[in-house]
């Protein structure tokens, strides 16, 4: 029995399912557009201290430089190659990044963008981000070097040599995202210059990767790629552990390309989570929070050990990809903190924070077409993120993770590990409860009326925090205590007007 576990335990900690967090972390956060010397000094200063189990951060890779609109965002999605350096970093910085956050066993997730290079329309120069010559019109990155026998212009069959009909499998994979450069990744010479890209990473110490458009590449290639890939650096991670690797897919139902096409190669992230999460928390098209008690598999949702989730993404949150009006994010911060504390208190799938930076929307006809807007910078240099006297973040950085409601989840989920979904309660509305076994639990009231009973926690008995209201500090609670009962029960009262209306404790949090 115990070499039978031992064995199981070896399989998982090898495989490209398991992101390979410290023992006792299990959250990942995206710092999106985050400079790697802020990145390495967030994993020392916070991110180990707060139990985060690694970082996605953004493309590091050399990219199209873009003016018009001035630097946006999605230029670091248009690559001109494999050298490091960006508006984040260059390869010191990165490096110096990578050594750091594992020291403090923090990992970092690379996203890779590997579809596509720049797209087409772009002059041809030097407007890059290490300064490197590229000439889209004639498939030319000599950096790389890639050239027209790389892309895929004769295998796509569309007349505009674009992605004219999502439910077309080959058009999706074969033709251009958006006008950018489709890579011909059948091609050997094509896999192995990523897979050499990737390496150098996985080598720096890397712990796995977001595949950017994965819908995009056939899993068979990806598959080649994945194939090719070193084992990660036995500096921080046992001899022979994979690379973690989630895919970015976007699959609400209804099209050609489904999610389970890739489970083979690794988690794939699950869409419908944050889409269906919004409806439930804004109340829309009849949906009530009882309705969750079945949440994840019982709601069409791929299965929890493929599932990589999230309330939003750098892309939704500004009304890019999928999800539409219903996502959530920090512009509507009450509903926010209850969708991210529900994702962080429920068992499914590995769950990643957003960490974001804040633009000024302009909507027109309902759309923001200030959707473009790149990280707080001078001149198109970002900004450092720096802390104020309060523990937030200024210089336009939002810092959800710093939120406490937010960062206190992360420790919840972390100590609810492996602990069963249990004690589920609702009132038939929008009040419900949950635990986590005998060592945590959740209340919320999203309903136009005051909550006041007693629950079934499951929990020994004692004095705990709420760790919503407040923190646990010495042995003190800074907001609201809960008095379980030598029977598990406790009292919960919770007004529909509060900032906050959910209460969670854990085995961390009692006095
Ligand atoms: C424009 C026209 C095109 C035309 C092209 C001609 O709109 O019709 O073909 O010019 O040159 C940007 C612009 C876009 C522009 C394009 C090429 O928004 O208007 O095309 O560049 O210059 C991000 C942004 C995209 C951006 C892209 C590259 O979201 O807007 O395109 O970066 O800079 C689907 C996919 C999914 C994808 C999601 C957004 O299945 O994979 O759309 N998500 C990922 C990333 C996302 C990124 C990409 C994929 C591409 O999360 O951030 O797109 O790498 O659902
Ligand atoms: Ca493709």
């Amino acid at each position: 029995m115990k070499f039978f576990l031992l064995l199981s335990a070896v399989g998982v900690c090898w495989a490209q399912y398991n992101p390979h967090t410290r023992q006792g972390r299990t959250a990942i956060l995206h710092l999106f557009e985050w400079r790697w010397a802020d990145i390495a000094v967030e994993c020392e200063r916070y991110l180990a201290r707060k139990g985060f189990g690694g970082v996605q951060v953004s493309p590091p890779n050399e990219n199209a430089v873009i003016t018009n609109p001035y630097r946006p965002w999605w230029e670091r999605y248009q690559p001109v190659s494999y050298k490091l350096c960006t508006r984040s970093g260059n390869e010191d910085e990165f490096r110096n990044m990578v050594t750091r956050c594992n020291n403090v066993g923090v990992r970092i997730y690379v996203d890779a963008v590997i579809n596509h290079m720049c797209a087409e329309s772009n002059a041809p120069g030097t407007s890059s981000t290490c300064g490197n010559y590229y000439n889209p019109q004639n498939r030319e990155f000599p950096a790389v070097p890639y050239s027209g026998w790389d892309f895929n212009d004769a295998k796509c069959k569309t007349g505009s040599g674009g992605i004219e009909n999502y439910n077309d499998a080959a058009q999706v994979r074969d033709c251009r995202l958006t006008g950018l450069l489709d890579l011909a990744l059948e091609k050997d010479y094509v896999r192995t210059k990523i897979a050499e890209y990737m390496n150098y990473l996985i080598d720096i110490g890397v712990a796995g990767f977001r595949l950017d458009a994965s819908k995009h590449m056939w899993p068979g290639d990806i598959k080649a790629i994945l194939d090719k890939l070193n084992n990660l650096n036995t500096n921080w991670f046992p001899e022979g552990s994979r690379p973690f690797i989630f895919q970015e897919v976007i699959d609400l139902g209804g099209e050609a390309i489904k999610s389970s096409e890739y489970f083979g190669n690794g988690r794939v992230t699950e869409f419908k989570y944050g889409a269906k999460l919004g409806t439930v928390i804004r109340k829309w098209n009849g949906e009530k929070m009882a309705y969750l008690k079945n949440w994840g598999e019982g709601w069409g949702f791929m299965p929890s050990d493929r599932a990589l989730v999230f309330v939003d993404n750098h892309d939704n949150q500004r009304g890019h990809g999928a999800g539409g009006a219903s996502i959530l994010t920090f512009w509507d911060a009450r509903m926010y903190k209850m969708a991210v504390g529900f994702m962080l208190a429920h068992p499914y799938g590995i769950a990643r924070v957003m960490s974001s930076y804040r633009w000024e929307r302009h909507f027109e006809n309902g759309k923001d077409v200030n959707d473009w807007i790149g990280p707080p910078n001078n001149n198109g240099a970002t900004k450092e993120v720096t802390i104020n006297p309060d523990t937030t973040c200024g210089n336009d950085w939002v810092c959800e993770h710093r939120w406490r409601q937010i960062r206190n989840m992360v420790a919840f989920r972390n100590i609810a590990d492996g602990e069963p979904f249990t004690n589920w309660w609702d009132n038939g509305s929008n009040q419900v409860a949950f635990g986590r076994g005998n060592k945590a639990f959740i209340v919320f009231n999203n309903d136009d009326w005051s909550l006041s009973l007693t629950l079934q926690t499951g929990l020994p008995a004692g004095t705990y925090c709420d760790v919503i209201s407040g923190d646990k500090v010495g042995g003190d609670c800074t907001g609201s205590r809960v008095y379980v009962s030598d029977d598990g029960t406790a009292e919960f009262s919770i007004s529909n007007t509060a900032e906050d209306p959910f209460i969670a404790i854990h085995a961390g949090s009692k006095l």
